[in-house]
């Protein structure tokens, strides 16, 4: 069967096999099977999610990131997420054009622009990374633009959450708000050949000396162009890494409860739509002016009543 041979050629390391998987698993045809084959070869990537504003110079910063990570002995692999584009739009081209030293040094680089079938966006990000690391890659940089909760969800799938900020972002109280301090374990701030980044570089880390977290995230001063601060941003991943490290059990618990989470869900709210004409109770709900959480409950209590 085709499925077979092509995991098969997945397993002696064709990359034209793993391209045509990842297709499969973001339509999701054969998910289930796929991981069957393929999961025990999992756990020994690293991800590394790297988010922030449009136009931050995140992939910029991933394509000089994964040249210094190959340079360092490590074997990485890129995703650029574009969830905001539902067609392989130019944001994702874009991506493809920032990273050209990645691509001469023959770092694999995948783009994900639509949410294909495979339930949300995060859960495909998260089906997609699985597949690299039974690949053989090792570190795994996932690029998404920080701006909705979506791409909060795709970097909560990685183990160390780089932050790009740039001067002009404003004021760093206000890139709190965003919610992405909340996930960040290292910040950048990239653009640092431009004028205010001494100050914004203050404000951040008197935001982050606040923070009651155990983990202080770094700040790192980058000029992506120009590949300054890398080594730097290199160093501060690796002993978020050791940190993380001494208690990876309980993070890959954590991931893979996540992934469970997520694929129930999916499969729940579709059990639920086909035993239920969900359209209808919403439509009469409404008529008798009920609030959706009244509806929710009734809803609920005909599903415990027969019995799920
Ligand atoms: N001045 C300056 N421009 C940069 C730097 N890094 C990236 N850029 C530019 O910023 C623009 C957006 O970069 P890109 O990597 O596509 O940002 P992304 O949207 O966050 O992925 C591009 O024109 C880059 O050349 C930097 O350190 N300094
Ligand atoms: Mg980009």
């Amino acid at each position: 069967m085709e499925l077979e041979d092509l995991i098969r050629r997945f397993r002696e390391g064709d990359v034209r096999a793993l391209a045509r998987l990842i297709t499969y698993i973001e339509n999701d045809w054969y998910t289930d099977k796929i991981f069957r084959e393929i999961y025990r070869f999992t756990g020994k990537a690293y991800r590394v999610g790297i988010t922030g504003p449009p136009g931050a110079g995140k992939s910029t910063l991933v394509d000089r990131l994964s040249v210094a990570l190959k340079e360092a002995g490590f074997k990485p692999a890129i995703i650029a997420v574009d969830p905001s584009s539902p067609f392989t739009g130019g944001a994702v081209l874009g991506d493809r054009l920032r990273m050209t030293k990645a691509m001469e040094n023959g770092i694999y680089i995948r783009s994900m622009a639509s949410r294909g079938s495979l339930g949300g966006i995060a859960e495909s990000t998260g089906a997609v990374a699985d597949l690299l690391d039974a690949f053989g890659y090792d570190m795994i940089l996932i690029e998404t633009v920080g701006v909705g909760q979506s791409e909060v969800d795709i970097v909560r799938t990685a183990d160390t959450v780089v932050v790009v900020l740039v001067p002009e972002s404003g004021d760093a109280v206000q890139a709190m708000k965003a919610g992405l301090m909340e996930i960040a374990h290292v910040f950048v701030v990239n653009k640092a050949d431009r004028e205010g980044v001494d100050r914004f570089v203050r404000e951040l880390e008197a935001i982050i000396s606040l923070s009651p977290q155990d983990w202080r995230p770094p700040v790192i001063k980058t000029v992506a162009l120009r590949g300054e601060g890398i080594g730097d941003l290199v160093n501060a991943i690796l002993k978020h890494r050791e940190y993380r490290l001494s208690h990876m059990d309980e993070v890959r618990r954590r991931r893979v409860m996540d992934q469970v989470e997520n694929i129930l869900t999916r499969r729940f709210l579709r059990a639920i739509h086909e035993r239920h004409d969900l359209k209808e109770k919403v439509q009469r709900g409404l008529e008798q002016e009920r609030t959706p959480y009244d509806i929710a409950d009734e809803i609920e209590r005909d599903i415990l009543r027969s019995g799920g």
